[in-house]
């Protein structure tokens, strides 16, 4: 086993325990260590706030030392005309955020946050809701993601589930009321309970599809209740492990049509969100059929359902596909498919989808130079699908870590602004395709000319010239704004 496979064997294994009936399931290889888990009599309702020693966190700018403050993201300034909140669209990953445990293949879970009673029970979930939006309104973002089972528990049945989700998301309504905000995106978590061991859209048996279709309903349905602007499908199940059982078409044509599927069950129900496809190559599949940018466009493109779909691009699925985020992210944006960013990033010395809190500002300002060429993502935006460490076990922690995210993407905003701006390294570019502007240059975009044509121009013209890439220059360049 690659220890890729290892890892999340074990994550997985430790959601499943929480997750698959309506209340925790001891499975005790997965499950914390009672010591660990902070009971507190929090069993009653929870009173006053879950964050009291967290101060709204507040601009101060670059000299600050202050950790709950930001140093770079100041959400109302103007940058290229427009705000930064604006460009940044910062989300919260419920998932991470608040059901993240610091489990891994070889541990039990590290955190024992002060509001969790170590149930999955529906009072939990009520007042998880609270701690998230306290959560949000302290960090001074407008926009939260979430699966339909990370925010209520499974019940026995389809009926059983969809009421837990429907009692936690006329909660969560009420609480976005009070403070104005709402889902970046809502997605149906089709990866977790054994069912989907096969795939939801692409399982072999009719019964599991059904199911998935029946959840995905519900989820989008539930991200419409509560005005979110998206909806995910991340497919983390939908590939195969071997060829040799599988029938590669049939599973494909199946994907299409779930999809297809879904486009009209959003125009039934009068969604106006935009569905996103996140591509991922691996994990917890051996091969994901949404791999990377271009292939889940090709795909979108074969079924004729590219018109209806745009990407989600995470940074450390990128990476996994052996591209880079910014080579993920300028292909969506060429292809015209960019629609949101996972912000996170991977490690160089390991091969799975380590989902860090992105703090690299070269990187951001790559990711930013893609965002301002794209004019911005809205719909969509930056959603922090980025967990804490497992030895990270602070309730600070969990605001140090996103402001220091924040920061970092709002210094590669600072960066790639002024980039684009002074144009030197787009005159550099311009520069090295300057020959195509020629009347043949011309003609050959606009498919005028033949390749006879061509060679007698090559009779005429003799051996092309060498002529520097200026690599080391662009490079010298860009480094230049960091
Ligand atoms: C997993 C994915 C997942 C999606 C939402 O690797 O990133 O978290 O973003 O299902
Ligand atoms: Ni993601
Ligand atoms: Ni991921």
């Amino acid at each position: 086993m690659k220890p890729a496979m290892r890892l999340h064997f074990l994550f997985f294994c430790f959601f499943a325990t929480i997750l698959v009936k309506g209340e925790l399931i001891a499975d005790q290889t997965c499950r914390a260590e009672p010591s660990l888990v902070s009971d507190g009599g929090l069993h009653k309702e929870w009173e006053g706030e879950f964050f009291p020693e967290i101060p709204n966190i507040k601009y101060e700018g670059p000299s600050s030392k202050n950790p709950l403050a930001y140093k770079w993201y100041n959400a109302d300034e103007e940058i290229l005309g427009r705000k930064m909140k604006d460009w940044l669209r910062f989300s919260v990953a419920f998932w991470h955020t608040f059901r993240g445990t610091g489990a891994d293949p070889f541990g039990a879970p590290t955190k024992s946050w002060p509001w969790e009673d170590g149930t999955n029970s529906l009072s939990m979930a009520l007042r998880r809701m609270k701690a998230n939006f306290e959560f949000l309104t302290k960090l001074g973002v407008d926009y939260w993601c979430f699966h339909d089972r990370d925010i209520a528990p499974d019940g026995k049945t389809l009926m059983e589930s969809n009421a837990n989700l429907d009692a936690v998301v006329a909660l969560a309504k009420k609480l976005q009321e009070q403070t104005g905000i709402h889902p970046l995106w809502g997605t149906a978590q089709l990866f977790m309970h054994p069912r989907y061991m096969h795939g939801g859209a692409t399982s072999p048996d009719v019964h599991v599809y059904a199911y998935a279709a029946a959840q995905v309903k519900k989820a989008m349905e539930v991200t419409h209740e509560l005005g979110g602007e998206n909806f995910v499908f991340w497919g983390g199940r939908e590939g195969y492990q071997t060829l040799l059982n599988t029938d590669l078409k049939k599973e494909l044509d199946h994907m299409a049509s779930f999809l297809q599927g879904a486009v009209n069950w959003k125009k039934t129900i009068g969604f106006n969100g935009t569905l996103l496809i996140e591509p991922k190559p691996q994990e917890p599949t051996k091969h994901q059929y949404d791999w990377d940018a271009a292939t889940t466009t090709g795909f979108l493109q074969r079924y004729g359902l590219a018109g209806e779909f745009k990407l989600n691009i995470e940074c450390n699925h990128a990476t996994l596909s052996g591209h880079s985020c910014h080579h993920e992210l300028e292909i969506a944006r060429i292809y015209g498919m960019l629609g949101n960013i996972d912000a996170n990033t991977g490690d160089a010395q390991t091969g799975w989808d380590t989902d860090q809190f992105l703090v690299d500002v070269g990187e951001a300002t790559l990711v930013m130079m893609t965002v301002i060429k794209n004019g911005g993502l809205a719909p969509g935006g930056f959603n922090f699908d980025a967990k804490l460490r497992r030895e990270s076990v602070d309730v600070e922690d969990l605001f140090i870590a996103h402001i220091s995210g924040m920061d970092t993407l709002a210094r590669g905003l600072r960066n790639a602004a002024k980039l684009l701006q002074d144009g030197e390294l787009t005159k550099l570019v311009e520069k090295r395709y300057e020959t195509f502007t020629s009347e043949i240059g011309t003609q050959i975009e606009k498919g005028e000319i033949s390749f006879e044509e061509l060679e007698n121009k090559v009779k005429e013209w003799g051996e092309p010239r060498l002529t520097s890439g200026k690599q080391e220059l662009a490079e010298m360049i860009f480094h230049s704004y960091l």
